[in-house]
C-alpha cells in the first residue's frame, strides 16, 4: 500500500523544512485551479481523501456486484462466440474493481476494510445492479444502456484531479466502450430477428430504462456531494448534466433498433437543444440504494460467499508465502 504525507501534528511548530500555515492548502488549491493533478503523496484536505475513499470504493464494488447479473447468463449464452465475449467482459469488470480498489489503497485505505463496509451494508455500489436479468435480451440491454451510462459518466472522470482515479479511469473507458458496442450487437441482433425476439428487446428496455436513467444519482437539487466535488475537480459535470448527455445519445440509437423507449413525455425540445424527459420515480431510486431494491439481499449474499468460498485459496497462498520466504532466509544463512 501506497502512503500518503505525513500530516502536522496540532500545535507543532513549522521548521524551515515544514510549510508554513496555510501554505499546503494554498498549493493545494492552486493546483485544483490550475487543473493540474494531485497524486498520493500530495497534501490534501481531510475532506477531499474521504470523498475519493468512497467514491473510487463505491465504484469498485460496483463493478465488482456488476458482474453478478450477467454472471447469470454464462452458462446460457446463445452460442460459444456469445458465451466468450460474455465472459471476456465479465473479467474486464473484475479488473475495473481491481484498478479501482489498488487506486482507494493509494489514499491510505485497505481493501480488506473497504470489502468489509461493502458486506456489511455499510457501502453504497451503484442501484442498477439490484435489478435481475430475466432474460437474454437483459444482456444487451446491460451492455447498451449499463455501459453506455457508465461511459457518459467515466469519461469526465478521465479528467479528475485525483491522479491514480483519473489514470484508471483511461483504461476503463476504452474497455466500457467494448462493453457497450456487444450489448448495442445483442439488441441489434434480436431486434432484426424474429418477431418474439424483437418483443424480447422491447422488453429488456422496457424494464432497464428507468433504473439507467436513475444511476446518474439524484437530481442536481438533491445530490449532496456534487457541489464540492465539482469545486474539487472530482467530477466534471452535474448528475443531471450527465443524465441528459446520456438520453440525447440514446435516443436516435432507440430508433435505428426500432424500440420504443418507454416514457410517453420523451421529445425533442428544439428551443433547449435537448430531449425532455418524464418523471423519475425518486422513491424507487431511494429505495433502491438503502437497500431494498429486487435484488439487494442476493448480490450482497453472493459477494459474502465468494470471499467465505475463497477463503482457503488465500490461506494456501498466505502459507506457501511464508514458506518461501523461509526458505529464502535458510538459503542466504
Ligand atoms: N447508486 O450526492 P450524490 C458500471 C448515492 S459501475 C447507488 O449525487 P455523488 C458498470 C451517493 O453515493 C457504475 N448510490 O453523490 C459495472 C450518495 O450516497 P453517500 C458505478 C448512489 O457521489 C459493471 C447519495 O446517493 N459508477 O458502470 O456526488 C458492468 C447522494 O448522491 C447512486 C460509479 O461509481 C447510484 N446510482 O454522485 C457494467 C462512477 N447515485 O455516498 C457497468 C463514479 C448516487 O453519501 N461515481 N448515489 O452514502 C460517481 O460518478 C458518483 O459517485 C455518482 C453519485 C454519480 C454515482
Amino acid at each position: 500500500m501506497y502512503t500518503q504525507a505525513i500530516d502536522l501534528k496540532p500545535g507543532a511548530e513549522p521548521t524551515a523544512a515544514t510549510p508554513a500555515p496555510g501554505e499546503r492548502e494554498r498549493a493545494f488549491e492552486a493546483a485544483i485551479a490550475d487543473d493540474r493533478r494531485i497524486e498520493p503523496q500530495d497534501w490534501m484536505p481531510e475532506g477531499y481523501r474521504k470523498t475519493l475513499v468512497r467514491q473510487i470504493s463505491q465504484h469498485a464494488h460496483s463493478e465488482v456486484v456488476g458482474m453478478l447479473p450477467e454472471g447469470n447468463w454464462v452458462t446460457r449464452a446463445p452460442s460459444l462466440r456469445r458465451k466468450a465475449i460474455l465472459l471476456a467482459k465479465i473479467q474486464d469488470e473484475g479488473g475495473h474493481g481491481l484498478y479501482l480498489y489498488a487506486a482507494a489503497e493509494t489514499l491510505g485505505v485497505s481493501r480488506e476494510d473497504l470489502v468489509d463496509a461493502l458486506h456489511a451494508g455499510k457501502a453504497k455500489y451503484s442501484s442498477i445492479f439490484n435489478y435481475p436479468t430475466l432474460t437474454w435480451a437483459d444482456m444487451g440491454a446491460i451492455g447498451w444502456l449499463v455501459d453506455g451510462a457508465a461511459i457518459m459518466n467515466q469519461v469526465p472522470l478521465c479528467r479528475c484531479s485525483y491522479g491514480p482515479y483519473a489514470r484508471a479511469m483511461i483504461r476503463i473507458c476504452k474497455e466500457e466502450s467494448f462493453h457497450q458496442r456487444q450489448g448495442f450487437d445483442i439488441m441489434l441482433a434480436l431486434c432484426r430477428g424474429t418477431p418474439a425476439q424483437k418483443a424480447m428487446a422491447q422488453d429488456a428496455l422496457d424494464r432497464w430504462w428507468w433504473p439507467v436513467v436513475m444511476m446518474f444519482g439524484p437530481s442536481d437539487s438533491e445530490s449532496i456531494h456534487s457541489a464540492q466535488t465539482m469545486r474539487w475537480g472530482i467530477k466534471r459535470l452535474s448528475n443531471d448534466e450527465l443524465r441528459q448527455r446520456f438520453i440525447d445519445a440514446t435516443v436516435p440509437q432507440a430508433e435505428l433498433l426500432g424500440l420504443r423507449i418507454p416514457d410517453p413525455e420523451l421529445r425533442w425540445n428544439e428551443a433547449r437543444g435537448h430531449h425532455d424527459h418524464g418523471p423519475i420515480d425518486w422513491s424507487e431510486f431511494w429505495r433502491v440504494i438503502e437497500g431494498d431494491g429486487p435484488c439487494n439481499r442476493e448480490r450482497l449474499a453472493a459477494r459474502v460467499q465468494a470471499l467465505e468460498n475463497g477463503a482457503w485459496v488465500r490461506e494456501a497462498a498466505l502459507a506457501h508465502a511464508a514458506r518461501h520466504a523461509g526458505t529464502g532466509s535458510r538459503e542466504a544463512a
